[in-house]
C-alpha cells in the first residue's frame, strides 16, 4: 500500500502502473501479457527486483537463473550477468529482453539546468518563475517551489518528486573531476 502511494505522482503523470505478484496466481499477468503482445520489451530494474522471475513466467522454458535477495544487504546479488533476447511466442512477434540489474542509473549526459524541463510534473510550473535562469532551489518568485508548497492536488508537485529533483540537480551540477 505504501509503495502504491509513492507511485501516485507517476500515475498522475500518465504512466500506466500494473501491480504484479509473481508468487501465487495473479490475473494481472494476463493484463501485462496483453500489453506486451507484438512488441519488444526491455525488462529493467535494480538487482533482485524480479526481472528474471518475470521472464520465466512469460517465457516458458526460458530457464533464466533467479536467486534469493541478500538477507544482510536487502539487495539483489546480480544473478543475471548478460542481456538475453527471448521470443515469447512461436510466431516470433513478441519479445522480452532480460537484463542485468543496475546499481546506478546514470543521467550524466543531462545538463542540470535542463533537468526541470525533462520532469513532466515539474515542467509546467517553470514558466511561472520570476527569473529565466531559475534553478528552482532557492530563488524568490519560483513557480516550482510555489507548486511544492501548494495544497491543491491539481496545481502542485509532490514533496517526494521535488526531493528527487534536488538530489539529481546536485548530482548533475557537481564537478565531474
Ligand atoms: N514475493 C515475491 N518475490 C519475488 C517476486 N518476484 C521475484 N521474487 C523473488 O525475488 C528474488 C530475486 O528475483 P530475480 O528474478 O532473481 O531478480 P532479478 O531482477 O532478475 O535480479 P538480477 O538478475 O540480480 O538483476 C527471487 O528470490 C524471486 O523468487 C514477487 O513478485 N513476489
Ligand atoms: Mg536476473
Ligand atoms: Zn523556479
Amino acid at each position: 500500500e505504501r509503495a502504491w502511494g509513492w507511485l501516485a505522482a507517476y500515475r498522475d503523470m500518465g504512466y500506466r502502473m500494473l501491480p504484479l505478484s509473481l508468487k501465487g496466481s495473479s490475473d494481472s499477468l494476463d493484463m501485462l501479457k496483453a500489453e506486451l503482445a507484438g512488441k519488444t520489451t526491455l525488462v529493467l530494474g535494480p538487482s533482485g527486483a524480479g526481472k528474471s522471475t518475470l521472464t520465466n513466467h512469460l517465457v516458458p522454458g526460458a530457464l533464466a537463473a533467479t536467486r534469493e535477495i541478500s538477507q544482510a544487504l536487502n539487495t539483489g546479488k546480480h544473478t543475471t550477468t548478460s542481456t538475453t533476447w527471448y521470443w515469447v511466442d512461436k510466431e516470433a512477434k513478441t519479445a522480452l529482453i532480460d537484463s542485468p540489474g543496475f546499481q546506478e542509473f546514470g543521467l550524466h549526459h543531462i545538463d542540470a539546468r535542463h533537468l526541470s524541463g525533462l520532469m513532466p510534473d515539474i515542467k509546467p510550473f517553470v514558466e511561472r518563475c520570476k527569473f529565466y535562469n531559475c534553478t528552482h532551489l532557492h530563488e524568490p518568485g519560483c513557480g516550482v517551489i510555489a507548486a511544492v508548497k501548494s495544497d491543491s492536488s491539481a496545481g502542485s508537485i509532490s514533496d517526494r518528486r521535488y526531493k528527487i529533483y534536488r538530489d539529481l540537480f546536485a548530482e548533475l551540477d557537481a564537478p565531474k573531476f
